[in-house]
């Protein structure tokens, strides 16, 4: 796979959200993020900068009615654009991992790039909302990513108080996690690392 083509770029248009986003493995740490939603604007923009990545999302959901249609299509979206951009995964590192803090919430999180959908999720709720967004939709962003991404991922907090610290550190560790499994080997020679010989 060349290094240009890493990229994935999604409209999706439902009765209930209107996305565009766009993902580019090769455009380290530019961010344009309008989800609608501040906390998650938050979320997506350190997610780009600590995966190196670019990532474009323009999102009009049904706030009126709550927040669940549009956190759950910004994972479907963001999935279909992880895809997208990892292709066959061919000569990608494939398994990536990070433990990071963010003062007091720790969160490690492991990634493999395998296609297989594995979500594993242990994120503790100490409040029900950080700012306007109701703290358990994070589960269902994380279970759409997964489910239209093709990766498994192990999500497990340590500890934290802080709502707001125990989901920066979860998205920080993500972005640590993949940015390691998408990058090149090129020991690799552009195959998949499966002894199936493709994911
Ligand atoms: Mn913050």
């Amino acid at each position: 796979m060349s290094i240009s083509s890493r990229r994935g770029a999604i409209e999706r248009r439902t009765a209930e959200t209107d996305i565009k986003l766009a993902l580019d493995l090769d455009v380290p740490g530019q961010a344009a993020i309008d989800t609608g939603i501040p906390f998650m604007d938050h979320m997506l923009t350190l997610f780009a900068r600590h995966g190196r990545c670019g990532l474009e999302v323009t999102a009009r959901g049904d706030l009126e009615v709550d927040f669940h249609h549009t956190m759950e299509d910004l994972g479907i979206c963001l999935g279909q654009a992880l895809a997208a951009a990892i292709g066959d995964g061919g000569g990608l590192a494939r398994y990536g991992q990070a433990t990071i803090p963010m003062d007091e919430a720790l969160c490690s999180v492991a990634v493999d790039l395998c296609r297989r959908p594995c979500l594993v999720y242990n994120v503790k709720l100490v409040v029900e909302k950080v700012g306007d967004l109701d703290t358990e939709l994070m589960e269902e962003f994380f279970r759409a990513l997964v489910s239209h991404g093709g990766l498994t991922l192990h999500v497990n907090l340590h500890y934290g108080k802080n709502q707001h610290h125990i989901f920066e550190a979860v998205f920080k560790a993500l972005a640590h996690a993949l940015r390691r499994a998408w990058a090149p080997d090129a020991g690799l020679g552009g195959r998949p690392l499966s002894t199936k010989g493709m994911l």
